[in-house]
């Protein structure tokens, strides 16, 4: 987690609700926590394969994470397992809500010791391996591999198609939005109810769903971000592949949450087989409260 302290460690309450994180990158902190501790230590013992869960629980800030002088191979994303793949020079990117979940070899010495490092910004420490000074392990190798989840692939071409059009937040130019059913200008909704985003033009839940859908269709979502800043777009209830990632469908891995860069499109499928009302939102908690929140309907 990303916390915003004071000197004397307290929040930084004032800034709460600033309208100025709100149509930028949202709330990010000056300190790094892991399991809720500055400078985390894991216990390991050499030679061991251990199951890490990393979940970006940060407001807004997009982590970028080194695992120093071990080996780890990415084997789930957001709780669906993939097909193994070593990670590059021990890095990754997590988004706000992000999961990964790693196989980490732990190849240092016994009594050794090495870090879990944030590097966008510099180095920051968040967590430590601390290995044990005598003990040691054989490495599991079926730690490796997941069992696949079952989950529906959605059709090629679904009927179904909706468009996610981003609009709002600063030098995004937009100009007015729909809130509450009343269309207002971007001075007012600003001012006066803290909205600078909006999904469709409409700023903030509506009333009725951005679409419903029966048990079973396949969707096809367009999600166009025609904002200048990156947004952590996530689904509840569902997983998605994104069909126009490199590589085809077929290789990207099951997602419910995905960065969508600035002046970026992502088009995702799913099938809608979760029964109720399931939120679609920013996960940069400032831009959801913001504006970026709308909601669909999946009838039995
Ligand atoms: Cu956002």
């Amino acid at each position: 987690d990303d916390w915003l302290l004071k000197e004397d460690g307290s929040l930084h309450e004032e800034s709460f609700g600033s309208l100025h994180d709100r149509a930028h990158a949202g709330r990010l902190g000056n300190v790094l926590t892991l399991n809720g501790a500055p400078h985390e230590t894991i216990p390991v013992r050499a030679g061991e394969r251990i199951r890490l869960r990393l979940c970006n629980s940060c407001n807004s800030r997009i982590l970028e994470l080194k695992l120093e002088d071990v080996a780890a191979h990415v084997i789930a994303r957001d709780g669906q397992p993939v097909e193994p793949k070593p990670l590059e020079d021990g890095r990754l990117s997590l988004a706000p809500a992000q999961r990964i979940d790693l196989a980490v070899d732990m190849t240092g010495k016994p009594g050794s010791r090495s870090a879990i490092a944030e590097v966008s910004q510099g180095r920051v420490v968040a967590g430590i391996f601390a290995y044990h000074p005598s003990e040691t392990r054989k490495r599991r190798e079926e730690l490796l591999r997941l069992p696949a989840n079952q989950l529906s692939e959605p059709a090629a071409d679904p009927a179904r198609k909706v468009d996610l059009i981003m609009t709002g937040g600063a030098m995004g130019g937009m100009e007015r939005a729909l809130f509450k059913g009343r269309e207002l200008p971007i001075r007012e909704l600003a001012r006066q109810h803290g909205m600078v985003w909006a999904f469709n033009g409409v700023a903030g839940m509506g009333e009725k769903p951005l679409f419903s859908v029966r048990k079973g269709e396949s969707v096809e979502m367009r999600m166009v971000n025609d904002t200048r800043w990156p947004h952590a777009i996530h689904m509840h209830g569902h997983h998605f592949r994104q069909s126009d990632a490199a590589g085809g469908s077929s290789a990207a891995p099951w997602l419910d949450t995905i960065l969508i860069a600035r002046d970026e499109t992502a088009t995702v499928r799913f099938v809608a087989d979760n029964p109720g009302k399931w939120m679609i939102h920013c996960h940069m908690l400032e831009h959801q409260a913001a504006g970026m929140g709308t909601w669909f309907e999946v009838t039995g």
